[in-house]
């Protein structure tokens, strides 16, 4: 059954790609973007409005379904918005709800060409700065990372990897069996052994969910440990991130919420209700400051973290915190 929300009918397909992110059967900042345009798509081209302004509501209502499942990963708000506003640019060229579905999945499917190529291109120009020999260290689980490393490997580099495997969720055993599909070595090692055996690598490559306005670099939480170690080692610490994982809204001061996880993907429940003097802490993502940070490789090329503004200015311009969430006046139908 279609879910019911404020008399909008969300399909159950945009639903299900909404529940599938909140519980990270899909996870990783790109495929949750690239999930959330589909599910707009669909929302638009399902929905059973017979004038524009109610068409613009019920696609409000998904956007703000997709928008409250996960809050670190900012490529999620930002797919949400590059699709919603142009969408509504496109009212007053289109003749009607059927073109407007049309464009609407032109739409989406831009995005989602866009976030692939941004990929493909990140893997070209990453993978010209590993050598020979290297021995890499990565953290989590990200495809933008894992391009970097599979190009170079597809260009005849020779290297090996050490994967941690990234408590709770243990997104390392992911990365772990893709390099192993791709050919590539790599050891899968305990978060515990990061310290001792990234003095023994040469240099790392990590994703990011969210890069902010002074460059620092939201990421799975540990990922600050990682590039303080790498930092203590003297390794170059490279971040591989599309533009859309910029952060607007830092320009204007906001932080980047830090999701706090269910504990019950720390201890079981049993274990919990046993104790009466614990509680659980389960943080998802941490802050890499700039200081840390030697690049970030973006399909734009490769910059320093100070550069980040400069591609917040050439994506999203001068931000105003009307742009935040622009079907936020369309969640009751407006004009309608
Ligand atoms: C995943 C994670 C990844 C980034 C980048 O966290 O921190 O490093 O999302 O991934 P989670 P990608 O598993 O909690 O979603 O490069 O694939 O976009």
């Amino acid at each position: 059954m279609a879910r019911r929300m404020a008399m909008v009918l969300i399909p159950q397909e945009t639903q299900k790609i909404a529940e599938d992110i909140r519980s990270m059967r899909t996870r990783g900042a790109g495929r949750i973007a690239r999930a959330a345009a589909k599910g707009l798509v669909i929302a638009t081209s399902e929905s059973k409005a017979k004038r524009v302004p109610s068409l613009l509501r019920d696609v409000a209502v998904a956007a703000q379904l997709l928008y409250e499942t996960r809050p670190s990963a900012v490529s999620l708000p930002n797919a949400l918005r590059y699709y919603y506003t142009r969408l509504l640019t496109q009212v007053n060229r289109t003749k009607g709800i059927r073109e407007l579905k049309e464009v609407g999945l032109k739409i989406g499917q831009g995005f989602i060409e866009m976030s692939n190529n941004a990929v493909k291109t990140i893997g070209q120009i990453g993978s010209r700065l590993i050598q020979n020999g290297d021995i890499i260290f990565t953290y989590c689980n990200s495809a933008t990372a894992f391009g970097v490393l599979e190009t170079a490997y597809k260009m005849g580099k020779e290297f090996t990897v050490y994967v941690p495997e990234t408590r709770p969720r243990y997104q390392g055993h992911i990365t772990a069996t893709w390099l192993d599909k791709a050919g590539i070595s790599c050891s899968l090692i305990t978060d515990n052994s990061i310290r001792f055996l990234i003095a023994r690598s040469d240099k790392v490559f990590v994703g990011a969910d969210a890069i902010t306005a002074n460059g620092a670099v939201v990421n799975k939480i540990g990922t600050s440990l990682v590039a303080l170690a790498a930092d203590e080692a003297r390794l170059d610490f490279f971040v591989a991130a599309e533009s859309y994982k910029f952060s607007p809204a830092t320009m204007a001061g906001e932080l980047v919420e830090i999701e706090e996880r269910d504990v019950t993907e720390v201890v079981s429940k049993e274990k919990l209700a046993s104790w009466k003097n614990v509680s659980v802490r389960n943080p998802a993502f941490d802050v890499t400051p700039p200081e840390y940070i030697d690049a970030i490789i973006t399909e734009q090329g490769v910059i320093p973290p100070q550069g980040a503004i400069a591609i917040l200015f050439r994506e999203f311009g001068w931000y105003s915190t009307e742009q935040a969430l622009p079907w936020e006046s369309y969640l009751k139908g407006k004009g309608e």
